[in-house]
């Protein structure tokens, strides 16, 4: 079936992918981003280790291929004379398009039932279809230029300027805008989602152990958009509800002033109206 400089490839091929793959999958992949911050972000680490064991073999065969070329094909004084075409191989058609059909294929399911596992972290809009089972509480997202405040619409919805969260908890966070288009980032939760004026869109995030995490717009949204950042903390729950109580008492005085708890907010009073 295959000439000697074709063996030759595929050889080399099996052997680094057979040695890559597993380097790839075990050794690399644990290490990618965004770490094993909430169960979503543990998730997403999963998937892109996954996903990119299965191209390593693809990868490899591009290497091979190059440094086979570079090799075979060097300039050597004498004429070079180009190899039978292999258009009409049927063997190599039908490998090429059986196995770049199988890879795709696998790689849509596989990412799209990983997408559809606990909503992946991602913001979903107003009618999530990705909705975990279970208890959540819901904490509010509301960008403005150039920051971030949080409501907690199941403790009086009392807002303040820090995001503190539960631990091993599932939260339901619905991300808004007071004014331009923003993105809140929760980097090491593995959250990520638009904050548009207008707009309710959830997103689902389930809190692991004690920890601080990094808060980030992803938007551009103006002149300070680079320093629209914060650090979020995930607590165990007894210290939550009395940072809550905490909270509750200190914005207290200006509680009044603001708009009732709703899921989305427009500062222009006529527009209120509408
Ligand atoms: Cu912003």
């Amino acid at each position: 079936m295959w000439s000697s400089p074709g063996r030759k490839v595929v050889t080399a091929w099996i052997v680094l992918s057979v040695v890559a793959t597993p380097i790839v999958a075990f050794v690399v992949g644990p290490l990618f981003p965004p770490g094993t911050g909430s169960a979503q972000a543990s998730e997403q680490v999963f998937d892109n280790t996954w996903m990119t064991a299965i191209v390593t073999p693809v990868i490899c065969l591009l290497v091979v291929f190059f440094a086979y070329v570079l090799i075979q094909f060097r300039h050597t004084g004498g004429e070079l004379v180009d190899g039978p075409p292999l258009r009409d191989d049927p063997q190599v058609r039908m490998w090429w398009i059986g196995l770049t059909s199988l890879t795709v294929l696998f790689l849509a399911a596989f990412g799209s039932y990983e997408l559809l596992q606990n909503g992946s972290g991602g913001g979903q809009g107003p009618n999530p279809i990705a909705v975990p089972k279970g208890n959540k509480i819901p904490v509010q997202v509301i960008a403005q230029q150039w920051q971030f405040t949080y409501r907690y619409p199941t403790y009086g919805g009392v807002e303040t300027p820090q995001l503190v969260l539960p631990a091993d908890t599932y939260i339901e966070l619905h991300v808004t805008s007071l004014d331009v288009i923003h993105s809140f980032w929760a980097y090491e939760l593995g959250v990520k989602a638009d904050a548009n004026p207008g707009v309710d869109n959830i997103a689902y995030v389930k809190t692991k152990g004690p920890r601080t995490f990094h808060v980030r717009c992803a938007e551009l949204c103006g002149l300070w958009h680079g320093y629209m950042f914060d650090n979020g903390r995930v607590v165990p729950m007894s210290q939550f509800t009395a940072w809550i109580k905490t909270q509750q008492r200190e914005f207290e005085p200006i509680a009044k002033y603001l708009p009732k708890y709703s899921t989305v907010y427009y500062p222009d009073p006529q527009r209120r109206a509408g």
